[in-house]
Parts: structure tokens; sequence; C-alpha cells
């Protein structure tokens, strides 16, 4: 037997943060040498909130040279471009034909951001998780390694799958495959610098809310320097009234590798100022490597390109497969 696949993606629809780093890319490196992996750069979610076609393509390129900047190994894992690969579309609309709308509507993600956009909201919003789904499907992913906030997402998936195979396979004969989502406790939900008790976030309009991977270090020492903290004196864990302080642990943590225990005993008497030059030297150093070869990579925008273009090849190969058993299954006819 063949190894089980992992799918996830990234959009490009800004720089990637630390909450994007340490809640998936960094666990997808991590596990990748089990798995067959398949990593996206999710450009056609990017559209479902106004965007900027003059950075789209310039965006894509980035995230995907980060990709590769962070560790992911070619050894292991496919890079492709979704919009690349057109399956992705196309199921789509099939998924869409048997989804109901309410399922979409109850979407926490979908709620949150069309309160945003008022009376511009646009379908790709509310259809988001459906792409996403077919992301997912068309690889027969076994396991989807994301943040906590990708948790629904993933349980539609779910009940799409279920609600597919009960209409049109047999029941020892699944077309669609049911992913499970993989969430690692530590670092699934980063939080904003700014507001301890929202998710840092590339939509986030204020920039000193995230820290990006490619921010130099001058960026990270005025950014850490200026978020919130509390007035009490001690630094302390999982204190609900301390959300700032308990994620500012938590990237300290995940950051130097050390562990919770080491990290409660060495910062519990610290007040913030040392605490802040520690976590900013921390996070500069994590970061260095990452930088430095995300800057090799763009060097040679050749080897990226055939990077894509490898990953594409691999990929429209299964997606087209998964995609004409879903066709098969639904009814249509399929040209000779
Ligand atoms: N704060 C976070 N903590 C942990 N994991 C996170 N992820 C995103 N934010 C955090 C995970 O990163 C992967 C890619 O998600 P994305 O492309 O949707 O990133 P984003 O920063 O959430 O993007 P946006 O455009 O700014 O969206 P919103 O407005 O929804 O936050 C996923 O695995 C995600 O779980």
């Amino acid at each position: 037997m063949g190894r089980q696949r992992v799918l996830s993606g990234v959009q490009p629809t800004g720089n990637l943060h630390l909450g994007n780093y340490l809640g998936a890319i960094r666990n997808w490196v991590e596990i990748q040498s089990q798995y067959e992996n398949f990593f996206c750069v999710v450009d056609l979610h990017a559209i479902t909130m106004p965007h900027n076609p003059a950075t789209l393509a310039d965006d894509t390129y980035i995230i995907a040279a980060l990709y590769l900047a962070c560790g992911i190994d070619l050894n292991y894992s496919h890079i492709f471009v979704q919009s690349h690969v057109s399956a992705h579309s196309e199921l789509t609309w099939l998924l869409n034909c048997i989804t109901p709308l309410n399922w979409l509507q109850d979407m926490i993600q979908y709620k949150e951001k069309a309160v945003k956009q008022g009376e511009n909201v646009s379908v790709g919003l509310l259809d988001y998780p459906v792409l996403m789904a077919s992301d997912i499907l068309l690889y027969q992913a076994d396991k989807v390694p994301v943040g906590e906030d990708q948790k629904q997402h993933l349980e539609l998936t779910r009940d799409i799958v279920n609600r597919f195979n009960h209409l049109f396979a047999k029941p020892d004969q699944p077309v669609l495959k049911l992913p499970e989502p993989l969430i690692r406790k530590e670092g699934a939900r980063v939080m904003s610098l700014t507001d301890g008790t929202r998710k840092m976030s590339k939509s986030d309009p204020s920039e000193l809310s995230r820290i990006n991977l490619l921010d130099p270090p001058d960026q990270i020492v005025y950014k850490i320097k200026r978020c919130k903290t509390d007035p009490i004196r001690g630094l302390t864990f999982d204190d609900p009234a301390r959300p700032e302080c308990n994620n500012l642990l938590t990237l300290y943590m995940l950051l130097s590798g050390k562990t919770k225990e080491e990290v409660a005993v060495e910062c519990q008497d610290m007040g913030w100022g040392p605490f802040k030059s520690l976590l900013t030297e921390t996070m500069i150093n994590a970061l260095k490597p990452i930088q430095e070869k995300y800057q090799t990579v763009m060097d040679d925008k050749g080897y990226l390109e055939s990077v894509l273009r490898d990953g594409k090849h691999f990929a429209e190969a299964i997606a087209n497969n998964t995609l004409t058993q879903a066709k098969i299954a639904m009814g249509y006819s399929i040209p000779l």
C-alpha cells in the first residue's frame, strides 16, 4: 500500500505570518516524510475577498517560495498553484449542486467576513468551503493539517463526502475519501499582537498585529516593542484574563523549541521589558534561515517555475482522475 496522502494550502492574500507558519506550514514540514504531500497555493480562494490583480501572480510566487524556504522537501511533497489545475473549479460546481445552502450560511468564517463586506459580499465567499472541499477531495487526501480556524470547514468537507457517497456511490465503493483534520495543539491558534483575543491574520488592517515571515529584524524589534501586554508582573501561561501573555509565551516556546515547563520556570518572575528582548531575539534568529533560503529561491525564478510546473503535472493527473470518477458516479457521459 502507498503512503497516505496529505493536502493543505495557504491563500496568496499577503505575506505569510507566524500564525500560518506555526499553525500550518511548520507542521507540514514535520510530518512530510511520513506521507505523500500536496501543498498548493490557493489562489482561487484569494479572490473570495476583494483582491488586487496587479499583485496576485507575484504573491502566488512568494508563497510558493516560502513553502520551500520553510523546509517543504520535494522528495516528499508536490507544490502547485490551485488555479493551474482546472479540476478544482469543476469539482466545486458539482459539489455546489449537492451542498445545502444553509450549511454554508452557518460557517463562522463566512459570517465574520460577510459582516465586514456589507452588501458587496460575493457568492464566492459563501462558496469558499466547497472549493476547499474540492481541493482536498480531488487528491483523496487522508489528512489535512490546518490551524484551528479551519476545523469547521473540515467538518463540512466530511459532510459533503458522506452526502456525495450516499447519493451516488455503492455503500462498499465510496467515490470520495473521508479526510481527517490534523490540528496540533500548540500553535493551532496564534493570536494578534494587538489583541490577544483575535487570531493573527493576513487580512487584519494593522501591520502591527502580525509578524510576517519576511519582516526584517528592525521591524520585528518595532512590532514586539509596540505589542499589547498587561500591567501584571510575572508571566504565566493559560490565564484567561491574560490572553496576550499566553500568546507571547507560546510564541517564545514554539520559536525557541523549549518545553512549556521550561518556559514557565524561565519567565515566571520576568518583567515585560526583559521578556520582550528575549522574544525579539528568539524570533529574529528563528526567521533568519527561512529568510535566507527564501532569497536563494527567489533569485532563481526559473527553478521556482519548474517546481510549480512539475507540481501541476503531477497534481493534475490525480485530480482529473478523481473528477472523472465523480462525474461518472453522477451520471455524466464522459467524452471518448
Ligand atoms: N492565527 C493563526 N493561527 C494558527 N493557524 C493559522 N492559520 C491562519 N491563521 C492562523 C492557518 O494557516 C493556513 C492558511 O490560512 P489562510 O491562508 O486562510 O491564512 P489567514 O492568515 O487566515 O488569511 P486571511 O486572508 O487573513 O484570512 P482570515 O481573514 O480568515 O484570517 C490555514 O491552515 C490556517 O488554519
